[in-house]
């Protein structure tokens, strides 16, 4: 028997065949919405926009959301959770909320420095903390990002407001991020602590709803706080960081190589990000300087014994496993 195959059929053929592979190629292809609080010009933005997406763009669509329009602050880590949401640029202090032993990385003066970060995120310290972020929240923490020291940042001028100790900071209505282990911090730098989502600050400042905030002074530049701030108190009471999290149900499920991929291009972003954001650093006390700030050191010394003084006396350094402090600590020069 003869096939007599029309042209007619050929072609429906080939279109079917067309349809039916973009569509296998489409079901291949992962959407990987990113939600997080930081503004599109933060340099953990610019480096998953410019470094992590493209590694990925061969078999994944990735979507960032900035300034917190997808999810709002300390929200995101659930969404994930939930299946609502893929990754984020997520805290210490956020992870702290569900296992409390993660105020470890998010106490006053423990971290030192950028390189501190990531000896100790590739440490095998890490290995237990991460693995019940895994096993009991179903998110993977793929890489560290540097978000930098934090300063004070005050609206009253240096006359009005000379920040020498914590002393000087009783009664000053210092907005935190909202979670316990932020809350304690300000507490512990001496400050009265007003919870505020970050989105909220520029206009609590604006209107004298709080007295300052504390960031990284990057941060100071990106959402203009110098428009509404009148001085830097340079504590460096903590070196702030944040972790790339993805949905461990979404990761697991994908082929070992683009978990590969995922993995290495979070990597090559936090490690791109973490130099953008020292450069910015180095440069900010000028730039800042620029529109007008005063920029002074404290007594860190005074600050660093009573802020670790106040760890160590609280119920936060209880939830901290044995001898992983003097661990962290070994890590740091
Ligand atoms: C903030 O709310 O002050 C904070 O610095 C907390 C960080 O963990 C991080 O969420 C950061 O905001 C945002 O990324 C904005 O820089």
């Amino acid at each position: 028997m003869r096939f007599q195959i029309t042209r007619r059929a050929l072609l429906a053929a080939t279109a079917a065949l067309a349809v039916t592979g973009s569509a296998a190629l489409a079901q291949d292809r992962v959407t990987l919405r990113l939600s997080a609080v930081n503004s599109e010009t933060d340099q953990r933005a610019v480096a998953m926009t410019e470094v992590f997406g493209p590694a990925v763009a061969d078999f994944a669509d990735f979507q960032p959301h900035w300034n917190a329009t997808l999810f709002a602050q300390g929200s995101e880590l659930e969404a994930i959770a939930s299946g609502d949401l893929e990754m984020s640029i997520t805290s210490a202090q956020e992870l702290a909320t569900f296992f409390p032993e993660w105020s470890i990385f998010a106490a006053g003066y423990v971290l030192q420095d950028a390189e501190h970060q990531v000896a100790v995120f590739n440490d095998p310290l890490m290995d237990p903390f991460r693995q019940r972020v895994q096993n009991e929240l179903g998110v993977r923490l793929l890489a560290p990002m540097y978000l930098g020291r934090r300063q004070v940042n005050l609206r009253q001028t240096q006359d009005q407001l000379n920040v020498q100790t914590p002393a000087d900071l009783a009664g000053v209505n210092l907005r935190m991020p909202g979670t316990d282990a932020w809350q304690f911090l300000g507490r512990a730098l001496g400050a009265n602590p007003t919870p505020m989502a970050f989105s909220e600050v520029y206009m609590g400042l604006q209107t004298g709803a709080i007295d300052g905030q504390e960031n990284p002074l990057p941060t100071v530049v990106d959402s203009k706080f110098y428009e509404v701030t009148n001085q830097i108190v340079l504590t460096s009471h903590l070196v702030d960081w944040n972790f790339i999290a993805i949905s461990a149900e979404l990761f697991d499920g994908l082929p070992v190589e683009q978990q590969e991929a995922i993995t290495a291009a979070a990597q090559a972003a936090a490690d791109s990000g973490r130099a953008a954001q020292l450069a910015k650093e180095e440069e900010a006390v000028a730039t800042l300087q620029g529109h007008g700030m005063t920029v002074y050191e404290p007594d860190v010394a005074a600050f660093r014994e009573t802020v670790q003084a106040a760890y160590l006396d609280s119920d936060f350094s209880a939830a901290w496993p044995e001898g992983v402090l003097d661990a962290v600590n070994a890590l740091g020069n």
